[in-house]
């Protein structure tokens, strides 16, 4: 078994997820694994999906691939698809059979025992086991209200930093935080499709996150976007 490679939100960077992958040059017996938005909002989708089966990935599902999802089942069905921003209708139109296939089978959670970690796209609620969280949480999650409930607002504590005891939880989709170096979680949205820079963490096989936050940014590997490919920061 080689390195686990773990890259945050790609939203179809393809440019950029290609110059970190060349950067970080995985080998056969190394794991990619992303956690999750690899498409929408980018300049090129399709690009990432062919990256990502280039170098056997894995991902979790995405709130963005969720919402996908949903719009194409709506069409198919015949039901009101959920309102998607132009640059996803356009995908609605774009993907072939093969990445609706691929993105369908994404999983909710991704489990890492020998680094005693677990990817999700945007996080969990503190003290309820994975099995027991609710899917619209660990897509959408980005803070903790007063009442300790799940919400997406920025402008309360990330749920991370209450986030004390279970697997290292590695998440992304949160941008505007950026880099999230909390006690028992790795938040890695760096913002690449806003102009910021795509990161991946980067662990040796067996290796455990590290718990000093210095320590573990130097397993953070990331390459700066090219531009800004999105207006607005973050919008859900
Ligand atoms: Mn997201």
């Amino acid at each position: 078994m080689g390195c686990t490679l773990i890259v945050g939100d790609v939203h179809g960077c393809a440019g950029e997820l290609g110059s970190l992958l060349d950067a970080l040059a995985p080998g056969t017996d190394d794991r990619v694994l992303f956690v999750g938005d690899l498409v929408s909002r980018g300049p090129d989708s399709r690009g990432v999906l062919q990256l990502y089966r280039e170098v056997k990935g894995q991902a979790v599902l995405g709130n963005h691939e969720a919402r996908l999802l949903q719009a194409r089942r709506a069409r198919v069905e015949g039901h009101r698809r959920p309102r998607l921003a132009p640059p996803d209708y356009a995908l609605l139109h774009q993907l072939s059979d093969a990445d609706w296939a691929l993105l369908s089978e994404l999983p909710l959670w991704w489990q890492l025992p020998e680094h005693d970690a677990c990817i999700v796209h945007a996080g969990v609620l503190p003290d309820v086991p994975l099995a027991e969280q609710d899917p619209w949480t660990l897509t959408h999650i980005r803070s903790l209200d007063a009442a300790g409930q799940a919400s997406e607002r920025h402008d309360q504590e990330p749920w991370a930093a209450r986030y004390r005891s279970g697997p290292h939880i590695i998440f992304g989709h949160n941008s505007r935080v950026g880099l999230q170096l909390q006690p028992r979680a790795t938040g890695l949205d760096t913002g690449c499709v806003y102009g910021g820079r795509l990161s991946a963490l980067v662990l040796a096989a067996g290796q455990q996150v590290p718990a000093d936050p210095e320590q573990r940014r130097a397993l953070v590997h990331s390459v700066p976007a090219a531009r800004r490919y999105y207006a607005g920061k973050s919008s859900p």
